[in-house]
């Protein structure tokens, strides 16, 4: 009886040791932006589940969804959009249910960004990390305690010294806010009015490039300019004398959310890194190195005393009072594209 119950066991094990190795296997192809895992974490996973990571990098959604468009959804694995994008990469069939049975991890999330009318129930994605796009100032060269409007942009030491971000969404979000709207205006009255606002201020842009822009300002060829928090927290790190401000007028707000793409072709793999990402100790490792903010409460529980009262990354509720989180665009999306293209040809 003891021999059939030790094989038995033996059976057990060798079962789920064989399940684990198929599960641990091959690799997982994961398109994210740009600053936003730290390698340590990747290699880590790859140390305790054997899935290789396959990562690539973009610098903004619209390149991202292009490509996964032409690609028709297949090649990639794990993708990260903002939560505006995702329901026209649903529609568009670009991505897969998720099996909420795999992501065991997923209550960790903060219901309030959790089942948001882009994804109801969040069956095709779990936010990720979250930001705001607002100003940074170099308080060497002005009082920084000055700045308190995007309409500080225009004083006359700043020309030819601001950048702006070629991401549409903030650069006409934080010109929508700056003249009375909101980021998720549908009107075309709303979006001349930042237009104007945008095309006054270009003869005093340097840069114009969200990567770009990092180096710019680090480097004080610029000297204030619009800035996700994170890569103001990469900046800050690197040159001191930036700091980053939250205008009154308010802030365009983002929550970029994992999703598994329709022809993705390690789906396993897929969910056990999402589940993975969404460990608290993991999540804590990413804000702590890139300086977003994040959706997993039990990660906020064991951050230290000075990220907690670090405000870019965990801005107060004065901050954000005027705050808009950026949503779908609708119909809408074609007017954005056109007064992009001109801002951009200026033409
Ligand atoms: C990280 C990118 C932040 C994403 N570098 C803004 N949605």
């Amino acid at each position: 009886m003891k021999k059939l119950t030790a094989l038995l066991v033996l059976a057990a094990c060798l079962c789920s040791f064989s399940l684990a190795a198929v599960a641990a296997s091959g690799e997982v192809v994961v398109y994210n932006w740009s600053d936003y895992i730290p390698q340590d974490v990747l290699n880590d996973f790859t140390k305790e589940t054997g899935i290789k990571v396959v990562y690539s990098t973009y610098e903004s959604n619209e390149a991202m969804y292009a490509k996964i468009k032409l690609l028709k959804g297949k090649s990639y694995d794990v993708v990260c959009p903002s939560t505006y994008f995702i329901a026209q990469m649903i529609e568009d069939e670009l991505l897969m249910p998720l099996n909420r049975a795999k992501l065991t991890n997923m209550g960790n999330i903060d219901p309030k960004l959790m089942n948001l009318p882009f994804d109801p129930q969040n069956r095709y994605s779990v936010p990720y990390m979250w930001g705001s796009a607002g100003l940074i100032v170099n308080s060497a060269k002005v009082d920084k305690n000055s700045i308190t409007s995007w309409h500080d942009l225009f004083r006359p030491e700043f020309k030819g010294k601001i950048m702006l971000s070629d991401d549409p969404r903030d650069t006409i979000g934080m010109a929508l806010l700056a003249t009375g709207s909101t980021p998720n205006a549908k009107d075309e009255a709303s979006l001349k009015k930042a237009f104007n606002f945008l095309e006054k201020l270009r003869p005093s842009v340097r840069v114009f490039d969200v990567t770009a822009g990092k180096r710019a300002i680090v480097n004080e060829e610029v000297i204030i300019g619009l800035i996700w928090n994170g890569d103001a927290q990469l900046a800050i790190d690197e040159n001191e004398d930036l700091a980053f401000i939250y205008p009154k007028e308010g802030v365009p707000l983002w929550a970029d959310n994992f999703a598994i793409t329709a022809g993705a072709a390690n789906v396993e793999n897929a969910h056990i890194f999402i589940n993975y990402m969404l460990r608290p100790k993991v999540a804590l490792r990413c804000l702590e190195e890139y300086g977003y903010s994040t959706p997993n409460l039990k990660a906020l529980k064991l951050m230290d005393k000075d990220l907690r009262s670090n405000r870019i990354l965990n801005p107060t509720a004065a901050d954000l009072k005027n705050a808009v989180m950026l949503d779908s665009l609708g119909e809408a999306q074609k007017l954005y594209n056109q007064y992009w293209d001109k801002l951009i040809s200026g033409k």
